[in-house]
């Protein structure tokens, strides 16, 4: 595991399974249909249950690319899922960073929204959707780390990587922030 308390503030980087986070939220990587589909999405609906769908579609019908929206968390631990939509990766020259940038934000605006004290994030966009995990690692960990200086909340930020490989480079790119920005 890798951390960095940052004020009142923490991120962590662990490698798990995010359906198993107890976290106040958890963040799904969802499309802009919010229709659900595999990866993080795919084992987020299983587990939590048809209540999640459900939820959504008495409220929902679409989300753009780079915003986020909220349910309940159904059968899981995590009390609430942000279903956030990163960009399909096409040439890193699409404002695919600012959009992905912009996923992250949107997630942690609703966990300040609700004021929720912890969050799980997975590594969006770097499955089904395509992003080189490093180029992704640095605009997740950025992200958070510019939002949480700003405003001093939520107080825990956790990244679940599924992969060895995400893991890693996660870990990798946390150490290089707090060496160059702390
Ligand atoms: N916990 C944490 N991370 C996971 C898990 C898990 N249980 N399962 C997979 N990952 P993806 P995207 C990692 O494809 O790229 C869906 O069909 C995975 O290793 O889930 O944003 C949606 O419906 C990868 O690093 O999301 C959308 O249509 C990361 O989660 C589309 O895929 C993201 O992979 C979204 O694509």
């Amino acid at each position: 595991m890798a951390e960095w308390q940052i004020g009142q503030c923490k991120v962590e980087v662990v490698k798990g399974d995010i359906t198993e986070e107890a976290t106040e939220a958890i963040v799904n990587a969802a499309n802009e249909r919010l229709i659900p589909g595999g990866g993080v999405d795919g084992a987020i609906h299983r587990k939590g249950g048809p209540a999640i769908l459900e939820k959504l579609r008495a409220k929902y019908t679409h989300c753009p690319t780079g915003q986020a929206v909220v349910t309940r968390g159904g059968n899981l631990k995590a009390k609430y899922i942000i279903h956030a939509v990163g960009p399909i990766y096409k040439d890193g020259k699409s404002g695919e960073a600012e959009l992905l940038a912009s996923a992250y934000r949107s997630a942690l605006e609703k966990a300040l929204e609700l004021s929720l004290n912890s969050i799980s994030f997975p590594a969006l966009s770097t499955g089904a959707y395509g992003y080189p995990l490093e180029e992704a690692s640095s605009i997740a960990l950025k992200t958070v780390i510019d939002f949480l200086k700003e405003k001093q909340a939520p107080k825990l930020v956790r990244f679940v990587l599924f992969t060895d490989d995400a893991y890693e480079i996660f870990v990798k790119t946390l150490e290089k922030f707090k060496t160059e920005l702390s």
